[in-house]
């Protein structure tokens, strides 16, 4: 338990066993729950996750490989099974600092958001530790993103070191979660729509010896781009849609039109907090 709340932390990690059982060991004793979600991976990850010897860990395996947003999906899924009151992810390739932690868990658990993420711009050092091509290829996508979700205050939604509310998980539907590379951009803008909280945490870039990632250029464009574009123009539809009352014969007319789950005007959400407030979509 952290505060009070029982905490679930979701690793997805493919062909990551070279990294996993450092991974692992150093994820915090006060989390109840590690999930790994093993995607098909051609080496012994799951194997070395299972002989890792980190307490509660549940070792999820896909028969075939359906990629890093349907991964954590399935994660976030059990950890909803579990009781979990709050989910968090950590690539299994160790990019993610434990130190960073309780600064990200912090909103949630002071009740100032429902999603809060991780972002590595706020740290000088990532000019020196991330590549050129992709710190100016995640500058473009985090200024999109702002734009395709609505939450202007953030940068870095690359960034895959994020914490969730049970509340938040329930109000998006995870089975429509893009399966791929640019689930995080995909994400946001569901938040968004649905009327949630976001706020940026600083948390520590890493890019250690042997560093590699599954994205790339073509990646980058297709499917990264290719979601937040789309994510654009969804949220641009859902705003048409609520602007403009649905006319149904028979069906009396609610004053402002519809609203979904968690909206912003009719959640018990705080929507004080500047940084942290939910878009108006
Ligand atoms: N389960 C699962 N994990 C994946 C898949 N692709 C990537 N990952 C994991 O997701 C994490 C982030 O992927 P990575 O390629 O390092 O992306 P980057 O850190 O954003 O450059 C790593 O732990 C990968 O092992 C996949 O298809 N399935
Ligand atoms: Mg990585």
């Amino acid at each position: 338990m952290y505060h009070g709340l029982r905490l679930a932390v979701v690793v997805p990690a493919y062909n990551e066993a070279d990294r996993i059982a450092a991974t692992l060991a150093g994820i915090p004793d006060y989390v109840d729950l590690v999930i790994v979600v093993d995607d098909a991976s051609a080496d012994a990850t799951a194997e070395r996750a299972g002989s890792s010897g980190r307490p509660n860990l549940h070792v999820l395996r896909h028969p075939h490989n359906r990629g890093v947003g349907a991964a954590i999906s399935s994660g976030y899924r059990l950890a909803l099974q579990r009781g979990c009151d709050v989910a968090v992810v950590m690539a299994g390739d160790g990019q993610m600092d434990p130190a960073d932690l309780p600064a990200l868990l912090r909103p949630i658990v002071d009740g100032d958001a429902d999603y809060s993420k991780g972002n590595r711009f706020a740290h000088a050092e990532i000019l020196h530790t991330m590549p050129r091509l992709r710190l100016l290829g995640n500058v473009v996508l985090s200024l999109l993103s702002r734009a395709a979700s609505g939450y202007w205050q953030i940068f870095d939604s690359q960034c895959g070191y994020t914490a969730v509310t049970q509340r938040a998980l329930r109000a998006i539907d995870l089975d429509r979660l893009y399966p791929r590379y640019g689930y995080p951009n995909d994400l946001l803008t569901r938040l968004s729509v649905a009327g949630l909280r976001v706020v940026d945490v600083p948390v520590r870039p890493i890019y250690g010896p042997g560093w590699r990632s599954g994205i790339g250029l073509k990646t980058a464009i297709y499917p990264v781009l290719f979601v937040v574009l789309r994510s654009l123009m969804w949220r641009q539809l859902q705003r048409l849609r609520r602007s403009i009352p649905p006319r149904l014969p028979g069906r009396p007319q609610a004053p402002d039109g519809e609203r979904s789950q968690g909206d912003s005007s009719s959640s018990s959400a705080k929507s004080s907090a500047g940084s942290s407030r939910a878009p108006r979509i």
